[in-house]
């Protein structure tokens, strides 16, 4: 049985990861960190697995920024996979907590490497969480391996230094170190804060009444949107790939917020109309359409019967979106769009879920825990 030690197992793509090892047998370990209030709810359903928890599944305390802790864990597991999925990972968060965002994301990086080297451990394999924002102000469109970098915030600079560590690492002591160059993925478990989680929250409370309006920052920001399942699969082909490589992952597709903030809404059967420009644009209703909204509901299988009907509160011509400056970026990443043909080619890896679908099973499942729970 493999052994494979994830950071961030807590967190979006750390908990998909996690059921994909299990899935394919591995004993994994992850790393979770002390929180004030429970921080585990992405692998709550694992931990609740009886033939899961202590079985195939082991968690830990430790930060990245606890040296010893690192190496403790290491002589303790002796892992032959460890993905470093663990960052501040919020861009704008990252303005304002530049010095942690460096301390975990570019040095928690270089602890892990140097653990790795204390503790011998010779044939591990080690995955790092890299990212488009290496991109930032591209050089090239679409981005591949093979584009400069230049980054535009505190987070894109961190990760560069995590991404040229491993790339030393591996040539100075021949670890077997890789960079996954992964675009953004989303999905139902992402973050609320995350521009496609806070579209598709925001519109499944405002049709229900727990909410008004969505203000949001940058509308033409474009971004490469994928389904986060299929880039953790991902994640696992770059460590079985013969040689230590750095590889890209991606649709090929770009779409501005906008576009998915649009769609999101026409999945609810609710046309938007844009009125007015910058910081004074606002999105309107143009059309309502309830049967729409109500397919979409019905289509999930849960609400076969269920009479869904729109708050009263939502009528044509509300204001339902608007912009608030204050979610602009001190220096903004406008757009991405990456070119995954090595992946495609060396790992037989490709992005199946593209941005339609994507948006519509974010919605579906939104609206599914705001009808469930009434959040
Ligand atoms: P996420 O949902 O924000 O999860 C981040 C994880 O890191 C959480 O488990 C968090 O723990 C943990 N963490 C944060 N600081 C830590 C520290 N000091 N020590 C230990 N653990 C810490 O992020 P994600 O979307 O799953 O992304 C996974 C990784 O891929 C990140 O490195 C991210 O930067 C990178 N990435 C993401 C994307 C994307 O589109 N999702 C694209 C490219 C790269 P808590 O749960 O306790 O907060
Ligand atoms: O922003 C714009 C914002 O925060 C996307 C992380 O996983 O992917 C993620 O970083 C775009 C930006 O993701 C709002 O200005 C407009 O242009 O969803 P986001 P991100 O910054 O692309 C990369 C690949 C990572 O590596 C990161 O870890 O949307 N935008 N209005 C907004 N963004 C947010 N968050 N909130 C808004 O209201």
């Amino acid at each position: 049985m493999k052994k494979a030690l994830i950071t961030g197992v807590t967190g979006q793509d750390g908990s998909y990861l996690t059921e994909i090892l299990v899935e394919k047998g591995y004993e994994v370990h992850g790393i979770i960190r002390r929180s004030s209030s429970f921080n585990t709810a992405r692998i709550d359903h694992l931990y609740a697995n009886k033939e899961i928890l202590n079985k195939k599944m082991f968690l830990h305390y430790g930060d990245l920024v606890d040296t010893s802790n690192l190496n403790r864990l290491l002589e303790k597991i002796e892992p032959d996979e460890i993905y470093n999925l663990a960052a501040q990972s919020h861009v704008k968060v990252s303005f304002e907590v530049p010095d942690y965002t460096a301390q975990v994301d570019a040095l928690g990086t270089l602890r892990f490497l140097d653990a790795i080297r204390e503790v011998g451990l010779k044939k591990v394999k080690f995955y790092q969480a890299s990212t488009s924002e290496l991109f930032g102000k591209v050089q090239e469109i679409p981005q591949s391996e093979k584009t400069p970098f230049y980054p535009r915030s505190p987070y894109g600079v961190a990760k560069l230094y995590g991404y040229w560590i491993i790339v030393n690492y591996r040539e100075a002591y021949n670890i077997f170190a890789c960079n996954g160059i992964l675009f953004n993925h989303e999905s139902p478990r992402r973050g609320e804060t995350f521009v496609t989680r806070k579209i598709t929250r925001a519109a499944a409370r405002i049709v229900t009444g727990l909410q008004k309006n969505l203000l949001l920052g940058n509308l033409d920001a474009k971004r490469d949107w994928g389904f986060a399942p299929e880039y953790c699969e991902g994640m696992w082909r770059i460590l079985q790939h013969e040689k230590a490589d750095d590889f890209l992952l991606a649709t090929g597709e770009t779409h501005t917020v906008r576009e998915f903030t649009e769609k999101t809404f026409a999945e609810l059967g609710i046309e938007i109309e844009w009125r007015g420009g910058a910081e004074k644009e606002k999105g309107l209703i143009k059309k309502i359409d309830l049967e729409k909204a109500k397919s979409l509901i019905n289509h999930s299988g849960n609400y076969k019967n269920y009479h869904f009907e729109f708050s009263s509160e939502v009528k044509k011509g509300d204001e339902i979106v608007g912009v608030d400056p204050n979610y602009y970026r001190p220096t903004e990443v406008e757009l991405l769009i990456g070119n995954p043909a090595k992946a495609e080619k060396e790992l037989g890896w490709k992005a199946k879920t593209k941005f339609e679908e994507l948006v519509r099973l974010m919605i579906k499942s939104d609206m599914d825990k705001v009808l469930r729970r009434g959040y």
